[in-house]
C-alpha cells in the first residue's frame, strides 16, 4: 500500500499562501511578532515619533481616580481580564492605584505569549505583591470562553494599545460583537482608540527614520524566510507608509524595487513580483467620537464614558451593553 502524508498547513502557511498568490498581494501583521518583532515592537514604543504609548500611559495617569471609579461602581467586586497583556506597563498604574484604595479585584492577563505572562506575573508579585494574579495563555479567540465562563462576579474587559486599528471596521464590530457575547448587563469593555489628527503626525509615527518601522514591517518577511524556507531578499523591498485622513487609514506596504522571483519551499510556492508591485501589510485605523459610536452601536454596545489626554490625540472608551 502507497503512504502517503498529508500534512495540514498551519493557519501561517495558508494565508501567507492565499496572500502572496492574491492580486494585489498582502500579509498580515499578526505576523510580525515573534520574539524578534516583539522587541521591535519595544522599541517601536520608546521612539519619539510613536505618541500612542504615551498618550495612553498619560491618560491612565490623568484619569486614574475616575477610571476607578467606573470599574469599581456600588463597591461590587471585579475580575479584570487583559486582551494582549503584554509586558503590563501602563495596566500597572490601575493595578496600583486599586490597591492604594483597597478595591476588590483580581487581575487575569490573556496573551499568546506563556513566556510575556510569565514575566508578567512575576513582575507583579514583585511590585505589587497584593494583587491576585491568574493568567490565561491563548488567543483573543480561545480565550473568549474563559471570559464567559466567569458569572459569579463583575467582568471588566481591557484591550489597550489601539491594538483595535489593525481590524477593517466590519472585522471590528465582529470582534466588539464577540466581546459583548461574553459580558453582563454591569460589566464593562474599556478599549484604546487612536484618534484623528494632523495627517503629519499620523504618518510620521509610521515612517521613523531610524528604520525600526521597516525592520518590524519586513519581520514578516524574515519569518517567511526562516520559518517556511523562502528567498525574500529583503534590501529590494522598500517600507511604504500612506495616510487617508478621510478615511483615517494608516497602511503599510513592502515595495519591491524590482522584478523579482521568490521561492518558498515550504509551500512549493513559486512567486514573481513586477517591478513596484505592492505587498500591502497592515492597516492603523484612526478614529473619532463618531466612528467609535457607530461601531459600539453596532456591535449592541453604548459608550458609557470616555477619557482623553490633553492634546486629544488618543481616547480611551469605557462600553456597555445596549
Ligand atoms: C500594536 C497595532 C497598535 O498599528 O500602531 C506600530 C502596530 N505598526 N508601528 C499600530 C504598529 C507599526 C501598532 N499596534
Amino acid at each position: 500500500m502507497q503512504e502517503k502524508t498529508i500534512t495540514k498547513k498551519t493557519p501561517f502557511e495558508q494565508e501567507v499562501y492565499e496572500g502572496l498568490t492574491a492580486f494585489p498581494k498582502y500579509l498580515s501583521s499578526k505576523y510580525f511578532y515573534d520574539a524578534i518583532g516583539d522587541s521591535l515592537f519595544q522599541d517601536i514604543m520608546a521612539m519619539p515619533e510613536y505618541y500612542l504609548t504615551d498618550c495612553e500611559f498619560a491618560i491612565l495617569q490623568k484619569h486614574k481616580s475616575a477610571i476607578t471609579k467606573a470599574f469599581s461602581e456600588h463597591n461590587a467586586p471585579f475580575s479584570l481580564f487583559e486582551l494582549g497583556a503584554g509586558d503590563g506597563k501602563k495596566t500597572k498604574i490601575l493595578l496600583k492605584h486599586f490597591t492604594e484604595n483597597q478595591i476588590e479585584f483580581d487581575y487575569r492577563p490573556i496573551d499568546i505569549s506563556q513566556n510575556a505572562l510569565d514575566q508578567l506575573q512575576r513582575s507583579i508579585q514583585h511590585e505589587l505583591p497584593k494583587v491576585v494574579v491568574n493568567t490565561i495563555q491563548g488567543t483573543y479567540f480561545d480565550t473568549l470562553k474563559d471570559i464567559a465562563e466567569e458569572h459569579s462576579k463583575k467582568k471588566v474587559i481591557l484591550f489597550l494599545g489601539s491594538n483595535i486599528g489593525n481590524l477593517l471596521h466590519p472585522q471590528a464590530i465582529d470582534f466588539l460583537r464577540q466581546l459583548k457575547a461574553v459580558i453582563h448587563e454591569d460589566d464593562l469593555i474599556f478599549m484604546g482608540f487612536d484618534q484623528k489628527k494632523n495627517p503629519q503626525t499620523v504618518l510620521n509615527a509610521y515612517n521613523d527614520d531610524s528604520g525600526i518601522t521597516e525592520a518590524f514591517n519586513k519581520n514578516v518577511l524574515t519569518r517567511i524566510n526562516k520559518e517556511l524556507d523562502g528567498n525574500f531578499d529583503l534590501d529590494n523591498y522598500l517600507h511604504w507608509e500612506v495616510y487617508d485622513p478621510e478615511s483615517g487609514t494608516a497602511k503599510s506596504y513592502l515595495v519591491a524595487k524590482q522584478a523579482q522571483e521568490v521561492y518558498i519551499k515550504k509551500l512549493e510556492l513559486n512567486i514573481t513580483l513586477d517591478a513596484w508591485e505592492t505587498i500591502h501589510t497592515e492597516i492603523s485605523q484612526k478614529y473619532d467620537d463618531k466612528v467609535v459610536g457607530w461601531l459600539a452601536k453596532e456591535a449592541g454596545l453604548k459608550i458609557h464614558a470616555q477619557f482623553s489626554d490633553d492634546r486629544a490625540y488618543y481616547k480611551n472608551y469605557i462600553f456597555k451593553k445596549e
